[in-house]
């Protein structure tokens, strides 16, 4: 074999073998991912097989890093990564491109190897996927872990003018503000949502939309809330991107459990009392509550008809984070009404950190991977 075919194979070899080990660290350590550890292990050593094949398992004496022109040329983004995420589309790109370049070499030796690495190299892309989806389901839960109070910001429910409205919630506390107004204009909304959005990034409050994903992402929120006849969320998906809030309304389990397998970040479990915002709903209760709180691995924020009055009903069956519009806008105070509620949920235990959708610890639901 020619040593520059060598010095390639080598080299591309080594390159490959990296990026494996970055994305199996990343599925391992950071996403405590059997499945997806195991998948790039696998992968890892088919490489070493094919590299043994091909009689290259020696290639490194064909080696010459001092006589490497292309060491010292560096590109300016070589050194630029905002989070593991961008770790792990780096690597997952270096892995593609290297196994691209093994296949066009092993097409002059042995063409089989060829056919071996180029599945390899579309295993790799829905691997590289299925780490970057975990990776903004992961930064999304994060964000949401400390969520406790959630108001949904409708100019018409509100007893005062709606800009004061929503400075009395930031200042009372509130953690997100999911701006809903269901039959405005587009380019109203558009206004609206960019205002709300300035807002709530000063005063470091989430700023969802309700069921507009175009508004959305131009407004610059950080979700979108989707209700079950709005975008699907895995078609909302394609439009955010994977660093995006999902958030989902649900009203039984089996909502709830579709929701997270089309990748939720969070879902909205209710009503769980009568309310005069949705009246024609079904009352799902604080009995679905309890079961999604226990079962789900995304975080739940319970919704409709909640007060001050009657939350201590959903505290008492694990729920940490609600949704509340009409008893914070209609009231005289809505500040102190936010204080209050967020005062009644400090005292219930924050939900166990939540394992990421079906690539995590296998339990009774969560075993289909997303890939
Ligand atoms: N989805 C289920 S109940 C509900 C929505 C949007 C209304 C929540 O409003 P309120 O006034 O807090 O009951
Ligand atoms: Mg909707």
């Amino acid at each position: 074999m020619k040593s520059s075919i060598a010095r390639m194979f080598d080299a591309n070899a080594n390159r490959a073998r990296e990026a494996y080990r970055v994305l199996e660290d990343y599925a391992r350590f950071a996403l405590a991912s059997q499945p997806l550890a195991g998948q790039i292990k696998a992968d890892r050593h088919q490489l070493a097989a094919i590299l043994k094949t091909l009689g290259l398992s020696d290639s490194f004496f064909y080696r010459d890093a001092s006589g490497d022109v292309g060491i010292d040329i560096k590109a300016v983004d070589e050194l630029q990564r905002r989070n593991l995420a961008d770790v792990v589309a780096a690597s997952g790109k270096r892995l593609a491109e290297a196994l691209r370049v093994m296949e066009e070499l092993a097409k002059t030796i042995w063409p089989e190897a060829a056919r071996t690495l180029e599945s390899m190299r579309y295993r790799g892309y829905t691997v590289e996927q299925s780490l970057l989806r975990a990776a903004g389901g992961q930064q999304q839960q994060s964000r949401l872990a400390t969520v406790r109070l959630c108001v949904l910001l409708t100019e018409s429910l509100c007893r005062h003018p709606w800009r004061k409205t929503l400075d009395a919630l930031l200042v009372g506390g509130v953690d997100c503000v999911q701006l809903r107004e269901k039959c405005w204009a587009d380019a109203a909304l558009l206004d609206r949502a960019r205002v709300v959005v300035a807002a709530c990034r000063a005063a470091g409050v989430l700023a969802i939309i309700n069921d507009r994903t175009d508004i959305a992402v131009l407004a610059g929120a950080d979700g979108v809330h989707l209700g079950q006849g709005d975008l699907p969320c895995a078609e909302a998906r394609k439009i955010t991107g994977s660093d995006f809030i999902i958030g989902v309304s649900t009203a039984t389990i089996a909502q709830g459990r579709q929701a997270v397998l089309d990748g939720a970040s969070y879902i909205g479990v209710g009503p769980m009392f009568p309310t005069s915002t949705k009246p024609q709903l079904h009352v799902a209760g604080p009995a679905y509550a309890q079961v999604a709180v226990a079962e789900m691995p995304v975080a739940c924020i319970a919704i409709g008809g909640i007060t001050a009055e009657n939350i201590g009903a959903l505290t008492a069956v694990g729920v940490t984070a609600v949704a509340v519009c009409s008893a914070v806008l209609g009231a005289e105070d809505p500040r102190a009404v936010c204080v209050q509620i967020k005062s009644l949920l400090a005292t219930t235990s924050p939900q166990a950190p939540p394992a990421i959708t079906g690539i995590g610890k296998p339990s009774n639901h969560w075993t289909t991977p997303t890939g």
